[in-house]
């Protein structure tokens, strides 16, 4: 489980914005790993509970440094690591501006000091190294989060230095993009689960993963309410919805971060709490997985399968099949 990717998908209202682009549109690919004596990857699925690695990988590079210019720059962030969630913050303890969620941009800007990163979230990031004389250096910190290994370097990820002066003609719109969210009385359901652990096992609803049953049935265009829980205090689970652009009405009754605010399918339902998200189950009928993203809970078994309309492909008798790349 060393390699991780992604995909920038942009659209051309996206690419009119004034944001960071070019060389300083950077991708952060974050994922910690556990090295044996000899230099190879340990992955022990049997681990049963989480696999945490003691070197903070960026890009696949540990601990890196990246020369920056004192202008903004826009970060795609995705959390990769198999176990460990992150608490982001700058070691100057100034804002960073998160413009986007898992699915695309919020509908504005939000500034926060810190902010949970669940595996498999993205975040887009504006950070602004402007404030700074040239020579300062700034660290990319995890101020840690329950339930890690927060021994260690863990608590760093990457340092940026300020080495030179450049023009920005870049800006942050106070609008970003126009999102009609839901409500709750748009949807026509609720739907409850339960993540916990059984015997040894990773379950949903006491239950773990059947390739012939389906837990939920939304017709197609259907709004739903679904409501997470982890009854634990001993873990988290960033659940991870398929198909769908979800969003978060309340966690524990409160509302949700700030950052969260926008479209997301891979929610952070932390110890002891309650994440109620809403969705409209669309473009496509057909099967379409969800489970925790700690990939340890996920293989031992915490996944399942809901069903959107009737007659719809199923992926496990006909598999992806590769399609001819798009033209340059
Ligand atoms: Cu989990």
């Amino acid at each position: 489980m060393g390699l991780a990717g992604m995909y920038i998908v942009q659209d051309d209202e996206e690419l009119n914005l004034p944001l960071p682009s070019g060389d300083y549109d950077i991708p952060l690919i974050i994922h910690d790993k556990k090295f044996a004596a000899d230099g190879s990857l340990i992955f022990d699925d049997q681990a049963q509970h989480s696999l945490m690695g003691e070197v903070i990988t960026v890009n696949g590079v540990p601990w890196p440094r990246m020369e920056v210019a004192n202008r903004k720059y826009r970060f795609r962030v995705l959390n990769a690591s198999i176990s460990r969630s992150y608490k982001l913050a700058l070691s100057t303890g100034d804002d960073i501006t998160v413009i986007g969620t898992d699915d695309g941009l919020m509908p504005r800007p939000v500034n926060t000091k810190d902010m949970r990163l669940g595996m498999a979230e993205r975040y887009d990031l504006i950070i602004d190294f402007s404030k700074y004389f040239i020579g300062t250096q700034v660290e990319l910190q995890n101020l840690g989060l329950p339930n890690n290994d927060n021994t260690g370097n863990t608590n760093k990820i990457m340092r940026f230095d300020v080495v030179r002066s450049e023009v920005d003609n870049s800006s942050i719109p106070s609008t970003l993009r126009n999102i009609a969210f839901l409500s709750e009385s748009d949807a026509v359901r609720t739907r409850e689960f339960i993540f916990d652990r059984s015997n040894r096992m990773w379950l949903i609803n006491d239950k773990g993963w059947d390739k012939n049953r389906v837990d939920a049935n939304p017709r197609l265009e259907e709004v739903e309410i679904w409501k997470l829980q982890n009854t634990s205090g001993l873990w988290f689970h960033p659940v991870h919805l398929h198909l769908i652009e979800g969003q978060i009405l309340d966690r524990n009754g409160q509302p949700p971060f700030a950052y969260e605010r926008g479209l997301k399918d891979v929610f952070y339902v932390g110890e002891n709490e309650t994440v109620r998200i809403i969705g409209k189950f669309k473009p496509h009928i057909g099967k379409y997985m969800y489970h925790c993203h700690n990939m340890v809970h996920e293989d031992h078994d915490m996944m399942s399968q809901f069903e959107v309309g009737q007659g719809g492909i199923d992926p496990m008798s006909a598999p992806p099949k590769p399609l001819p790349a798009p033209p340059l």
